[in-house]
């Protein structure tokens, strides 16, 4: 819904636990490839990936507490989102985003179904973010 009055519209979109890994960043490829499971929020364009920890990787869809600190936070405009190829990794159901500042981030799920309303999700993102 959006809110007139302040012309920003904040949103919670979406908002799960994830494996991510960063493998780029503004136009560096890193050395090491780390997964982790993070807590992982898109609200308002924006996809916040949180620190890895004990309450994201326990606890499920149970939001963490709100001493979590994002540990990347993307906005997504000018970004873009595909599968990523096989040769970017072995596990299944991978999407690779790029962002506008050259970064790109693997983003996966074991879930066939969860990775792609994620898809869904951050690809209208994308788009309500480029609309203006
Ligand atoms: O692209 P890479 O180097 O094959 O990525 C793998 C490594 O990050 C690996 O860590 P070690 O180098 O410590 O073994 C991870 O355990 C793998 O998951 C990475 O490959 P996948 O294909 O899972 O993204």
């Amino acid at each position: 819904a959006s809110t007139p009055t302040t012309g920003q519209i904040k949103t919670l979109d979406k908002a799960g636990v994830l494996h991510r890994t960063k493998i780029v960043d503004k136009g560096k490829r890193l050395r090491k490839k780390h997964w982790s499971a993070s807590w992982t929020v898109l609200e308002g364009g924006v996809l916040t990936f949180f620190k890895d920890s004990k309450n994201s990787a326990a606890g499920g869809l149970r939001q963490p507490s709100k001493f979590s600190t994002p540990e990347f936070t993307v906005d997504l405009k000018g970004a873009s989102l595909a599968w990523a190829p096989k040769d970017k990794s072995s596990k299944k159901n991978v999407l690779e985003l790029r962002t506008r500042d050259g970064s790109e981030y693997l983003i996966q799920h074991d879930s066939e179904a969860i990775i792609s309303t994620w898809h869904t999700a951050i690809t209208q993102g994308i788009q309500e973010m480029s609309a203006d």
